[in-house]
C-alpha cells in the first residue's frame, strides 16, 4: 500500500458555516490524505454577514503545538494555511514552514482575507502586507480577485475582467515569489465564473463553470481544499483547479437549487463521492 500523505492544514475553525477547517478536513480526508490541524482561532460561525460570533484566539497555543510535533518527529507532505486572524500568526506561519518544510513538502497558501471587494472583519492593508510575505514562501497561493488586488496594494475592480487584466494580474503575483497561482472568482461575462492559473513557466490555464446569482460563503475554502487534496494526488496544477472548480461548483449549485441562507455555506458533501471518483478512487 502506498504510503498515506500527510498535511497540516492551517485555519480557524468556524462550528456554522463550513469554511476554513470544517472544509479541509472532510475534502483533505476524502482525497485519501490525513488532515493534521492547527486550529488558528475558535470561533461559533465565520465573520461574514453574520454579527455576534465568539471568536477564541489560539495565538499563543501555535509555537507550543508546532514544538510538540517536532518533537514527535512528523513530517508533512504538505502545508496549507487559510484564514490567520493576525499579523503574529502570519509570523508563526512562516516560521512554521521554515521549520518544517521538507525536500518535496507543498506549500499552499490561501491568503484568506477579503472578498466582494472588501476586507472581511478585523482585517487592515497591514495585515495584506503581511501576508505577501507569507504567499513569498508558498509554492502555490489560491487569492480571489479582491485578495490579489489587496496584495499588489492595487484598487479592486469589478468584473467582468478582459483576459490582459487577468494575466496581468496572475504574472504580478507570481513576481511576489510562489510557483504558482490559482486565481479565483475570474469572470470575462456574467453567464461563467471560475479560475486562472499561471504557472512560473509561463503556462497559462482556465476553467469555468455556470455562475449561479448569490454570494457563497466558504466556497474559496471548498475551492482550495479541494485542489490541495487532488495535487496532493499527484493530479497537475492545471488538473487539479479543473476538479477543484468542478466539486465547488456543484456544491454552489446543490445551494441554489436548495434555496438555504447561503451564510451558512454550501452543500459541498454530497459532491464528495465525485470528487474521489474524479481524483481516480479512494
Ligand atoms: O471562508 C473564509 C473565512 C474563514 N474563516 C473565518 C471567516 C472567513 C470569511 O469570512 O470569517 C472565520
Amino acid at each position: 500500500m502506498n504510503r498515506q500523505k500527510r498535511v497540516a492544514a492551517i485555519h480557524d475553525i468556524s462550528g456554522i458555516g463550513k469554511c476554513s477547517l470544517t472544509a479541509a478536513i472532510p475534502i483533505i480526508s476524502a482525497a485519501g490524505h490525513e488532515a493534521a490541524v492547527m486550529p488558528t482561532a475558535v470561533l461559533s460561525t465565520h465573520t461574514g454577514d453574520i454579527s455576534g460570533f465568539t471568536y477564541r484566539d489560539l495565538t499563543d497555543d501555535l509555537v507550543p503545538y508546532a514544538e510538540h510535533w517536532k518533537s514527535l518527529g512528523v513530517e508533512f507532505d504538505g502545508i496549507y494555511s487559510g484564514y490567520l486572524g493576525s499579523v503574529r500568526q502570519i509570523d508563526i506561519v512562516c516560521n512554521f514552514i521554515d521549520e518544517f518544510r521538507g525536500e518535496k513538502t507543498v506549500v499552499i497558501v490561501d491568503p484568506a482575507m477579503a472578498d466582494g471587494g472588501k476586507m472581511y472583519t478585523n482585517f487592515d492593508e497591514k495585515f495584506a502586507g503581511e501576508m505577501t510575505l507569507l504567499c513569498k514562501k508558498a509554492d502555490i497561493i489560491v487569492p480571489n480577485i479582491t485578495e490579489a488586488a489587496f496584495l499588489l496594494g492595487e484598487k479592486y475592480i469589478e468584473p467582468p475582467y478582459t483576459k490582459e487584466y487577468i494575466e496581468d494580474i496572475m504574472k504580478r503575483l507570481l513576481q511576489l515569489g510562489p510557483q504558482m497561482v490559482v486565481l479565483t472568482g475570474v469572470a470575462f461575462d456574467d453567464k461563467e465564473i471560475g479560475c486562472g492559473v499561471c504557472c512560473g513557466s509561463g503556462e497559462i490555464f482556465y476553467a469555468f463553470s455556470p455562475h449561479y446569482p448569490g454570494t457563497y460563503y466558504g466556497t474559496g475554502d471548498i475551492f482550495a481544499s479541494a485542489l490541495t487534496g487532488a495535487y496532493l494526488r499527484e493530479k497537475n496544477i492545471f488538473e487539479s483547479a479543473e476538479i477543484a472548480l468542478d466539486f465547488t461548483c456543484s456544491a454552489i449549485r446543490r445551494t441554489y437549487e436548495a434555496q438555504t441562507d447561503t451564510r451558512l455555506g454550501v452543500r459541498f458533501e454530497q459532491g464528495l463521492g465525485d470528487y474521489i471518483k474524479n481524483l481516480g478512487g479512494n
